[in-house]
């Protein structure tokens, strides 16, 4: 499929190292993808769903023991340990290759390795890279076919350079005391063995999407980030940009694919949907910032999505889509999860594999499906997708958008007074783990941009190239804003609707950025006059309004410390710029 020097040489020592049985190019054709379909059911690791109610859909199980991304056992394997950061696990490149390739060597015997061309962004784009991973598993084929743009285009566009991802992926025994997912940034490498789980395996996502790519555009000046990228389309058809960073489950995916409320659909606002995870975003002529999602599709958590909660999320899952450890119902072979209705199927299939009376499995408080089961949809499927999803060119950011789950630090939104400070608001993102998580409410995680465990090299100087990006962008950087839908009450109530009505907050956000409307200043930036949230056509008061959009000064005191333990980690790599904004804090609160 191609004379790339670079690939062939590589995949001759990937040949000679994995001894497989027979070696199959995955060109992206439909007659491809079909027949590796058929073979995956005969062998079982696809199940065919009904193909009236859910056409070219499939069920997978993973084995019980590689349900979700191992971040303990995720390296970044820099040559100088410093460069992989504190916050990083880190092996020497030198011991790694030993051990990973003693680990995977012989390893495809009996087996078809398969080769994946792709490309990270639409074939051809100024933005986008290409990769090859080589697997034995054709799940992992077929969920990258889904999920990356696949075939022999991409070989085209790269022509003969050097400049593409090698991706090793072996499912070897799924054994989790040998499971290992490393990255190589220097080298341009990944290898992923002993897993068969989306999050560690499909290598174009979090390990080439965000922790490669992440080390490249330091070096080639851009930006690979955790964010979701939208576009809200105003009365006047006019669309505006937002990117948008949060920890996992705090919603990226529903405000991606947000539905306006009725006050303001009967207006004519729509939002639309180019990315709900990975944004990788380039200086454009115009000196703005331009963002493109990399991928071609979503690898989203099954429960709790429904009708209510992501209509458009669940209408992407109705056809050409793959599930991973969900439950499946036998009288009409569908797909069931926790929070998709109230009714669970009588004669199901729970996640692992047994037959159980659905009813009464999750009445003695057992889960039919894995909470981190997932659906992997292309995204041509959501009914908001945005024109722009492939077109190739970006769109263009008006703000930057950081959240967490603050139950009442944090007010429902505050923009920050400059870019500098923009990045002191992103390096000190948090979130507070929720009781059904730990048992410990309100324990304070800090993720700064949602990229502490994606950043592919060290946070300080990860930190030190938002900093650098803003002097490039100069008057032309977006804005950047906090958000927190999710304040409580005493009784630990969510206090703001959330869904549909964030848009409400998206709009004052925009406004800002139009220069439109006035704000507050605070020791922590800027907050919205409370009439300047436009409650029109929800049943919600001002006074609840004006509750959370209150800064509390002794609760970011307490803030502060927290903050100070935590730039403690990065030494003297924490940017200057930084301190000075923690000092700034400091001094607004006394
Ligand atoms: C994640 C994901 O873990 O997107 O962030 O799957
Ligand atoms: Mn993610």
């Amino acid at each position: 499929m191609t004379q790339n020097k670079s690939i062939l040489a590589w995949l001759e020592e990937m040949k000679a190292l994995m001894t497989p049985d027979e070696v199959v190019w995955i060109d992206g054709s439909q007659e491809q993808i079909d027949a590796l379909r058929k073979q995956a059911c005969e062998s079982g690791e696809l199940i065919k769903l009904n193909q009236d109610i859910l056409p070219d859909c499939y069920l997978h199980r993973t084995a019980v023991n590689d349900v979700a991304r191992v971040e303990a056992r995720t390296f970044i394997c820099a040559r100088e340990k410093e460069n992989a950061g504190p916050t990083n696990n880190w092996m020497d490149p030198k011991e790694a290759y030993e051990m990973l390739y003693g680990i995977a060597k012989g390893r495809y015997k009996g087996r078809t390795m398969y080769i994946i061309p792709y490309s990270m962004g639409p074939v051809g784009s100024p933005f986008s890279k290409a990769g090859i991973e080589i697997t034995d598993s054709i799940y992992v084929v077929l969920n990258m076919e889904i999920m990356t743009r696949v075939g022999k285009d991409v070989l085209e566009a790269l022509g003969d350079s050097n400049d593409w991802v090698r991706g090793l992926h072996a499912k070897c025994d799924i054994d989790d005391e040998k499971r290992y997912i490393c990255h190589f940034p220097e080298d341009n490498t990944i290898i992923s063995v002993n897993s068969g789980y989306g999050g560690n395996v499909l290598l174009g996502k979090k390990c080439f999407a965000l922790r490669i790519a992440s080390f490249q555009g330091k070096n080639e000046g851009w930006m690979a980030e955790h964010m979701l990228i939208l576009g809200i389309e105003n009365p006047q058809g006019e669309k505006k940009y937002i990117a948008a960073a949060f920890p996992s489950a705090c919603g990226k995916t529903n405000l991606a694919m947000l539905i306006p409320p009725e006050y303001y659909r009967n207006k004519g606002y729509k939002v639309w949907t180019v990315g709900d995870d990975i944004a990788w975003i380039r200086i454009g002529e115009d000196g703005r910032l331009w963002a493109v999602n990399p991928e071609n599709g979503f690898f989203g958590v099954a429960p709790g999505t429904n009708e209510k909660s992501n209509p458009n999320a669940l209408a992407t899952t109705k056809k050409g889509t793959i599930f991973t450890n969900v439950a499946l119902n036998k009288d009409t072979n569908t797909v069931w999860w926790e929070g998709l209705d109230k009714n669970p199927p009588v004669n199901a299939v729970e996640w692992k594999g047994s037959d159980v009376n659905g009813v009464e499995y999750t009445a003695e408080g057992n889960k039919l499906a894995h909470p981190n089961s997932r659906f992997t949809a292309p995204a041509i499927n959501c009914p908001c997708i945005s024109d722009e999803f492939n077109s190739g060119k970006g769109v263009p950011l008006s703000a930057i958008v950081f959240g967490g789950r603050r139950a009442k630090t944090a007010p429902l939104v505050y923009q920050s007074r400059s870019w500098n400070h923009g990045v002191f608001v992103g390096s000190i993102m948090a979130s507070e783990t929720t009781a059904a998580a730990t048992g410990a409410v309100g324990v304070v995680r800090r993720d700064p941009m949602a990229m502490l465990p994606f950043c592919g090299y060290h946070m300080g100087d990860y930190f030190a190239h938002w900093i650098e990006m803003g002097k490039k962008l100069g008057d032309k950087a977006p804005k950047i804003f906090n958000v927190n839908w999710f304040r409580t009450d005493d009784e630990g109530h969510f206090i703001w609707p959330g869904f549909g009505d964030n848009l409400r907050v998206l709009d004052w956000i925009i406004k800002r950025c139009e220069g439109k409307v006035d704000a507050n200043e605070t020791a922590i930036g800027y907050v919205p006059k409370v009439d300047d949230i436009n409650l029109e056509g929800l049943d919600f008061s001002r006074d609840a309004l004006a509750g959370i959009l209150e800064v509390d000064n002794a609760l970011w005191s307490a803030e502060v410390d927290g903050i100070e333990e935590f730039y403690g980690k990065f030494g003297d790599k924490l940017p200057a710029e930084l301190s000075e904004q923690l000092a700034t804090l400091k001094n607004n609160l006394k």
